[in-house]
Formats: structure tokens, C-alpha cells, sequence
């Protein structure tokens, strides 16, 4: 029986938004500059920790009262029976009716938690066991390829959720990686990508681990098969055992596909996509870095879900991100939120953010099916500092838009070349410090005077070298990206991610907007490939297709 949907009230017609509405037509007005100036104490009053993260959200456009009313709409919207819900194991994600666990997959072991009678921490560890046994198989040099030769290469093949996570936590976690064992992963269904990797690793030493949750996946499926081929070119159906193995829901479709189901890490339906690097899904996380690293991430990540369960909302850090977020975008009217990681090993940190944020919180209508009255998410986007500095900046400094940043950095670096990681923060804390204050055109004028310029030169010159400010950030501080730091940073944004779905009344777990181009593309791809002419399109796109059929002979 499908839980019952509760109609909330319209998020404008709450009284809480209504009083943060005419506060916003004052604040609308406020210039950081002055905020700073007038209050010395602001950065103690607008920073917080928790999980060895700090977060200074005092270059917000922001005062107490502002924090205040702002957690006043989150007590009104639910957010603490909402989170303790999804902590509970209850079905939230109700256009699917499923729990939304992935907290679960973090609890250590003995912990509490039966869900439909079945005891989940024990489930989670009985994977998690496997998963330290085959991995510490494949490091030792235990698991041997079917010529006799430990596994030098693994090729994760898997897209969405079931690559991002990996991908972005294996990179992070580079330098505690073992040299002797290469990671490669493979997502794109355009051959250029597979054809890259085949092409430097050898099938002998190779393993591939297909990690597809439904095992349905085009682009998986077609990736698996391509894989399969080339290592069969130079194996038996025998040796798919020692080289293929599968992270997967499906058991029936991974014996179909010829993959051993005793080499099958399984996970669970209450596992989102975009939520499960923690489950077997972070397998090629764990082969890469070994289990103990694993383990770290995922108690990094209990650590802040520990906070962001019992921490008051005036100090609770993934509740503090979200509602300075829905601030800048809901009153401020800020479309875009740049991510600037200032560490070049969370260089898909923003990619990461991207799918999270937009795939759970990109929606238009609310969990009653109603339209929302209010924008909900912002386009996630950014690159790491310093390179965006000399890319986009520009825009952000002296562009139209007002774009907030989320600036992410560790005190220390974890290599000890001199001068790098000094330069690295000073650029980190200049920018926050250049978008909060801007620079005046009178500023520019006693820059210029003095100098070669005539006074008509520097008047011309002034608009072009003034700063507007006022550009709202958010500063993110860890001593040093370490799997427990990385774990509590992930867990953050998801919780920020989950706060945001709560004050919008929008289902931040299913992802309907993905199924629509699916389809068509099976469609089109029958047209392409099979002899009729592509009819029942509009003329762009049977334009389009016969152009394709035309250069490819088909
Ligand atoms: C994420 C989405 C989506 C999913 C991929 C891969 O939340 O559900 O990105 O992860 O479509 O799906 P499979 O793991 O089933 O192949």
C-alpha cells in the first residue's frame, strides 16, 4: 500500500517565509563591508565545526536575525522529523517507496537498525566483510589473473551514481593509494572512452568491476559486453571468473552476463545512486586504497551524521550550508552556486556536487505532485582554485550575476614541497576576502593617482577597475584531506542536499527527469542502426539522424 502523501502548505504561505520575505526587503540592501565593520565579532558568531570540518558562513549577506527566522522556516517545514524519519529507516522516498539508508551504510557494527524486520547494520557488514576479504586478496597479490598473475589494473565500468562517487573518492584519496595497483574507470557509452583504457592495460592482470545497482543500464551493459569481448579474445569463458566481478541489486542479470555470483557484491534498493559510494559501490574505492582508508571514509561520514542528528540547529553545520544556500538562492536571487576546491585532488568534487545537488533537488513539483511556488535548485558548478581564478572569475567578480561560492581547502597539504601551500591558501582567502568587499571606484582612483595616468585617463578608467562586492561565500576548512575529513565533507553536502529537499517539499531521492531522453534514444538508435528512415520526429532531428546515416553508411 503506497504511504499516504501529506499536502504542505505552500512554501510561500508559511509564516516563517512570509517573515523572512520583508526581513529579505531590507537585507536586500546591506552591504558585507559594513556588516564586517560594524560587528568585530561576526566571524566567532557565524563559523562552526563539527567532524573536523569548519565552516565560516559569515561572508553571507547575513545577520542573526537573518540565521534566526531562517531556522525558524526549518522547524516549520520539519526538517528535524523529517531527518529523523530518513535516520529511522521510514519510506521518504515515496515516488518509489523506499527508505533512503545510506546512513546505514556508515553505522558502525552492533549498532541498531531493522527495517521491515531485517536487521540492517548486519547486512551492511556482512558485505562489508567481503569486501575486505576480496580486497585485501587482490592487494596482497592472493587473487591471482587466470595466467597465474596478481591483478595490476581495475577498470570500473559504471555510470551515474555508480561512477561519480568512486571516481571523485578515488582521485581525492590518491596519495593513499598503492602504487602497484592502477584504477581506471570507464562511464561514457562513446567508445573513445572504454578505447582509451583497453588500450593500456593488459586482459592478463586486468579486473573489471561492472557496478550497475539495476544491471539494466545502456551505457553499463554496453561498456560490460565491450569488456567482455576484448578480454575473451584473449581468455576462455572459464577465466571470466577470476577477471570480472559485479557490484549489483540484480543477481539473475549478472549470471546471465556470465559473472560468478559468488563474486557478486550486493547492496539494496534503499541505496540512491548518487548515495552510494559507502555501499559495495565504493568498491573500486576500497581496492584502491584498501579497506582500513574505506572504513575511515565511511566512519568520517557516521561522524557527521552523528551531528547533523543531535547537533542543535543553531550549530548544526549541514543545516547552516543549506539555509544560507536557500538564502542566496530564494531572496537573493543567485540561479548558480560555483564549488572552488582549493586541492586539486577534489578536482571532481564539483562534478560530484553536481549530480547530487541537481539530480535530488532539480525538480518542479512538490511531493504532493503540486507545482513549487518558489526556484528550487541552483545550477552546481565549479573547478578547482587557482585554475578557475584565471578562467571565470572575471565573471564572477565583475560580471551581472551574483554567483555565491562554496571555498573548500585544508590547512595543511599532505605533500612537503615549500611555498605551494601558502600560495595555495593566500589565493583561497584573498578571493572570499576580494568577492565579500569589492573594491570602490574611489579605492581605484587613490590606486591610480600618483601615477603616469592624467586625471581624465584614470576617470576612464575607473568603472573598468571597480569591484561591485557584496558576492556571497561560504569557507569550508579541514586540516588535511584524509579519508576521515572526505567522509565528513561528502556527508555534509548530502545532508545540506537533504535540508534543501525538506524546505522546497521535493522528493530529493528519485530522478524521473533522466527516464524521458532513455527512451527516445532507444528509439533513435533503431532508426540509425535498422533500415527504415527516421518519420516520426520533428525536422531537426530527422535531419539530424540522416545526416549520421548518411557518413556512416547506414
Ligand atoms: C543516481 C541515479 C543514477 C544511477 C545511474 C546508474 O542517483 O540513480 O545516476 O546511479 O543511472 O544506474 P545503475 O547503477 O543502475 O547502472
Amino acid at each position: 500500500m503506497p504511504p499516504t502523501i501529506m499536502r504542505q502548505p505552500a512554501l510561500t504561505a508559511t509564516a516563517s517565509y512570509l517573515a523572512l520575505e520583508s526581513h529579505a526587503a531590507d537585507a536586500r540592501h546591506w552591504q558585507l563591508r559594513a556588516l564586517f565593520a560594524a560587528d568585530p565579532q561576526r566571524f566567532p558568531a557565524l563559523t562552526t565545526d563539527a567532524a573536523g570540518l569548519f565552516l565560516d558562513y559569515s561572508k553571507n549577506r547575513v545577520d542573526a536575525t537573518t540565521i534566526a527566522l531562517l531556522l525558524e522556516l526549518a522547524r516549520e517545514r520539519g526538517v528535524e522529523a523529517r531527518r529523523d524519519a530518513m535516520f529511522a529507516g521510514d519510506k521518504i522516498n515515496l515516488t518509489e517507496h523506499r527508505a533512503v539508508l545510506h546512513t546505514a551504510l556508515r553505522l558502525p557494527r552492533g549498532a541498531a537498525l531493522t527495517v521491515d524486520g531485517q536487521d540492517v547494520v548486519a547486512d551492511v557488514h556482512a558485505v562489508l566483510d567481503r569486501m575486505k576479504e576480496f580486497s585485501e586478496r587482490v592487494r596482497g597479490g592472493a587473487w591471482l589473473g587466470h595466467s597465474g598473475k596478481p591483478i595490476t589494473d581495475i577498470v570500473n565500468i559504471g555510470i551515474g551514481g555508480s561512477d561519480l562517487g568512486p571516481k571523485m573518492v578515488t582521485l581525492a584519496l590518491r596519495s593513499y593509494a598503492r602504487p602497484r595497483l592502477t584504477t581506471h574507470f570507464v562511464s561514457n557509452v562513446d567508445g573513445h572512452d572504454i578505447d582509451a583504457v583497453l588500450g593500456r592495460v593488459d586482459p592478463a592482470t586486468t579486473l573489471f568491476i561492472i557496478a550497475s545497482k539495476t544491471f539494466v543500464t545502456a551505457e553499463t551493459m554496453l561498456n560490460a559486453h565491450t569488456a567482455r569481448s576484448w578480454f575473451l579474445a584473449s581468455a576462455t569463458e572459464a577465466d571470466l571468473a577470476r577477471h570480472f566481478v559485479a557490484v549489483s541489486t540484480n543477481t539473475a542479470a549478472i549470471k546471465a552476463f556470465g559473472i560468478d555470483p559468488a563474486n557478486m557484491f550486493p547492496f539494496w534498493d534503499w541505496v540512491g545512486g548518487r548515495y552510494s559510494v559507502w555501499s559495495s559501490i565504493g568498491l573500486s574505492v576500497a581496492l584502491a586504497v584498501g579497506f582500513g582508508y574505506f572504513s575511515d571514509l565511511l566512519a568520517g561520514a557516521h561522524a557527521m551524521d552523528e551531528h547533523f542528528r543531535t547537533a542543535p540547529l543553531e550549530t548544526n553545520m549541514p543545516v547552516l550550508l543549506a539555509m544560507t544556500g536557500f538564502w542566496n538562492r530564494q531572496f537573493l536571487g543567485c540561479a548558480t552556486l560555483s564549488i572552488a576546491p582549493y586541492h586539486q585532488d577534489l578536482s571532481r568534487f564539483p562534478a560530484y556536487l553536481q549530480q547530487l545537488e541537481m539530480e535530488s533537488n532539480g525538480k518542479r513539483v512538490t511531493q504532493s505532485g503540486a507545482a513549487v511556488d518558489t526556484p528550487t535548485c541552483p545550477v552546481v558548478w565549479g573547478e578547482c582554485g587557482t585554475n578557475a581564478q584565471h578562467a571565470y572569475f572575471q565573471l564572477l567578480h565583475q560580471g551581472t550575476d551574483v554567483t555565491p561560492i562554496d571555498f573548500i581547502a585544508t590547512l595543511r597539504a599532505t605533500h612537503d614541497l615549500p611555498g605551494h601551500h601558502a600560495a595555495l591558501l593566500a589565493n583561497c582567502f584573498a578571493q572570499s576576502e576580494a568577492f565579500m568587499k569589492g573594491k570602490t571606484a574611489d579605492e581605484v582612483r587613490a590606486d591610480l593617482q600618483g601615477g603616469a595616468l592624467t586625471a581624465a585617463e584614470i576617470e576612464a578608467l575607473v568603472p573598468h577597475k571597480t569591484f561591485p562586492g557584496n558576492r556571497p561565500s561560504n569557507t569550508i576548512l579541514m586540516d588535511q584531506l584524509t579519508p576521515l575529513s572526505l567522509g565528513a565533507l561528502i556527508a555534509l553536502y548530502e545532508h545540506k542536499t537533504f535540508v534543501q529537499g525538506v524546505l522546497w517539499d521535493v522528493n530529493s531521492f528519485d530522478q524521473w527527469g533522466v527516464e524521458l531522453g532513455k527512451v527516445l534514444a532507444q528509439q533513435i538508435q533503431s532508426e540509425l542502426t535498422g533500415a527504415p528512415a527516421p518519420q516520426r520526429h520533428d525536422s531537426s532531428t530527422n535531419g539530424l539522424i540522416l545526416m549520421a546515416k548518411a557518413a556512416q553508411h547506414i
